[in-house]
């Protein structure tokens, strides 16, 4: 996988230990379930980096949905976002997600999670790799409700997303 400066920066942000350690992390790959791929933050402020073995020992939602990146339907696991917002007393503020190609959105909390959005951390049974839009995938449960198959879920469907801002 080439570092890209997107991804340095991304695992700086994530390192515990600092940038060196980060660059090497990078190297070893985003890839890794063990290795520490979304922070949260709230002013600034670090709250969390958890690693998808983390996200993946969480209770489990399934969502089997055809997307605009798929030519088929896929099965997406991952936590609900709802929970985990939960364990930082949050859910009902502005969010700010932030994907690794440098892609930005806000959304209200309630949107996301009234919608059943998923951090799917797998596809098909297997970590998503960055290859198929990992570490991270905001997924909604399009096939189930028609009313998410628009623009403002659509663009809240963030791939590769590695930072969430509590705003
Ligand atoms: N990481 C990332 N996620 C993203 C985007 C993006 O540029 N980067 N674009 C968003 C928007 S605006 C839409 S409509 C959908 C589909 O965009 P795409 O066709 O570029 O994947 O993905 C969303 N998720
Ligand atoms: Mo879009």
């Amino acid at each position: 996988m080439a570092l890209s400066r997107r991804t340095f920066i991304a695992a700086c942000a994530l390192a515990p230990l600092g940038c060196m350690q980060a660059r090497a992390a990078a190297g070893a790959g985003l890839d890794d379930p063990a290795q520490p791929v979304l922070a949260v933050s709230r002013n600034g402020t670090r709250l969390a980096a958890l690693s998808r073995a983390e996200l993946a020992a969480m209770p489990q939602a399934r969502i089997a949905t055809r997307t605009p990146w798929n030519d088929t339907a896929v099965v997406y696991e991952g936590p609900l976002l709802a929970d985990l917002l939960a364990r930082f007393g949050d859910g009902h503020g502005e969010l700010r997600l932030l994907a690794l190609n440098d892609y930005m959105v806000t959304a209200d909390a309630a949107l996301l999670t009234e919608a059943g959005a998923i951090l799917a951390v797998k596809q098909d049974g297997t970590f998503l790799t960055m290859s198929r839009k990992g570490p991270v995938f905001v997924m909604f449960p399009f096939d189930d409700d028609p009313r998410l198959q628009s623009q403002p879920y659509y663009s809240r469907a963030v791939w590769q997303l590695v930072e969430i801002e509590l705003l």
